[in-house]
């Protein structure tokens, strides 16, 4: 990679850590919480690989002022973090009770951040649907129902923190949340025509059904947030996609169009719809009458909906033509070459290799396509077998600070060398946490976390990005990135 001998970020660069309620908080019982759909989904035998749930997690919900102080001494500026909607609004909908107790809860936490001087940026939805929502009506499936219901807690969230919340994201990667949890089956509730993995679903409609009530929630979300909300609050608001970056395998036509194909169904699929106002071609191609229809009605609401654009990304697949897995577009993902190196270094899970040219493509095509400020709200690198090595050896996590020190060079060079406007870098994650499926067996935190003592111990690579973090703040950046 090129070295960069001065790069700048620019004034106000936004610079802070990621986590999400479920993964962190436990306490899943505690001052009138109601169950979110992970609740009993991590509890089903077979679901996670660990066979462990998020009942206490890194027990975040008690020990909040001790990770706001782990966040003060990393001297970040900056924290994301998720609200849970069951903690809220434990039954979830527009006419349940309100938890004052869960209102006080985050008012504190915010209180105590900007205390610290660090802003929060939150987010409303990190896949935690009321476990009541699901079971009264189908949850996402049931579009009417949802998309005031979601509207209704997003309200209740910018009345309660709005005047110190200033950065608002909807939903975390919508893409997840249908395809995993409604295709895949891997992710709660779990849905998928497999009924060896699922009693309930059609992994060939619902998932497509379910992206519609997302895209929908979060528009509507946006519409109350601009028009109740932001004449006197202003802030920002917007949605955050997972997207990685899609490489032809090779330089066939064929697999040119499979990287792009891969992208309209990774990315387009609600980049598309929100910032341009339609579904990408491709996928009405392959889907037909299963791609749920948006009216024109509802178009006017979706088309234009998010300030920025939210990124979450933490690798790059090269892509060919075929397969029959429409959720990738009916493209093939490998991490193998045509010569058969490996893109990168692997990661712990399977679907990550460290490529940060990737990242530095994907930043370049964001911008030309959607031509809005880019936040990046997650990056990360769970490094191999990290759990089950002896802690000291884990907190040398040279991996993982080789992958941060790819992607921020990347970074400076799509800002400085590209031209992208990127506007803020939040690495996943400040803490090992509850990593969905897979239990706590996958780290993905800068911090290790010792599940039997709840203590936290800085990794090496959270040395090196509080260490980069000093630089911006200088807003030079010299031989670090390049060493
Ligand atoms: C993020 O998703 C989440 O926001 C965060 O909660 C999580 O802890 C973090 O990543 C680390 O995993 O092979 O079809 O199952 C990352 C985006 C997209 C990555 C789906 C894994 C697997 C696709 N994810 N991808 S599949």
């Amino acid at each position: 990679m090129a070295t960069p001998t001065t790069s700048k970020l620019p004034k106000d660069f936004i610079w802070g850590f990621a986590t999400a309620a479920f993964q962190i908080e436990g306490s899943w019982d505690v001052d009138g919480r109601g169950k979110s759909i992970w609740d009993d989904f991590a509890k089903t035998p077979g679901k996670t690989q660990d066979g462990k749930n998020g009942d206490v997690a890194t027990d975040s919900y008690r020990l909040w002022k001790e990770d706001i102080a782990l966040l003060a001494s990393y001297g970040v500026k900056t924290y994301r973090f998720s609200i849970s909607w069951s903690r809220i609004i434990p039954l979830g909908g527009r006419d349940d009770p309100v938890n004052q107790k869960g209102i006080e809860y985050y008012s504190n936490f915010i209180d105590e951040l900007i205390r610290n001087g660090i802003t929060p940026f939150v987010t409303l939805y990190h896949w935690d649907l009321p476990q009541a929502l699901h079971d009264r009506y189908g949850g996402w499936l049931n579009k009417e129902e949802i998309v005031q219901d979601y509207t209704h807690y997003a309200r209740v969230c910018f009345e309660a923190f709005g005047d110190r919340v200033k950065h608002w994201l909807t939903l975390n990667e919508p893409w997840c949340v249908a395809i995993l949890g409604y295709g895949r089956g891997v992710f709660a509730p779990g849905h998928s025509s497999d009924r060896t993995r699922s009693a309930e679903g059609d992994s060939s409609t619902e998932p497509w059904i379910v992206g519609r009530s997302l895209i929908l929630a979060h528009a509507h979300a946006v519409k109350a947030y601009r028009e109740e909300f932001k004449p006197k609050q202003k802030g920002q608001i917007g949605i955050t996609l997972n997207g990685d970056w899609a490489m032809p395998y090779d330089d066939n036509q064929e697999n040119v169009d499979a990287a792009q194909h891969a992208l309209d169904f990774a990315i387009g699929w609600f980049a598309d719809p929100v910032y341009l106002g339609f579904y990408p071609p491709y996928m009405r191609e392959v889907l037909g009458d299963r791609l749920a229809d948006i009216t024109e009605e509802e178009w006017k609401v979706v088309k234009g909906s998010s300030d920025f654009y939210g990124m979450n990304t933490y690798t790059t697949n090269l892509c060919r033509a075929g397969g029959d897995d429409e959720f990738q577009g009916l493209v093939d993902y490998t991490f193998t070459r045509p010569d058969g190196t490996q893109l990168g270094t692997q990661a712990h899970c399977a679907w990550l290799q460290d490529y940060p040219e990737g990242f530095r493509a994907l930043l370049n095509y964001l911008y030309k396509r959607y031509k809005l400020p880019i936040y990046v709200t997650e990056n990360g690198f769970a490094v191999k077998d990290e759990n089950f090595i002896p802690r000291d050896q884990a907190l040398a996590d040279t991996d993982r600070v080789n992958y941060f020190r790819g992607t921020t060079a990347s970074l400076l060079a799509a800002i400085n060398e590209d031209g992208v406007d990127v506007r803020a870098y939040f690495p996943w994650s400040l803490l090992d946490n509850f990593e969905w499926a897979d239990g706590y067996v996958t780290r993905f935190g800068v911090t290790y976390v010792d599940y039997e003592t709840q203590e936290r111990h800085p990794k090496e690579s959270a040395k090196f990005l509080v260490k980069v973090r000093l630089w911006v703040d200088k807003r030079i950046l010299v031989e670090l990135i390049a060493s």
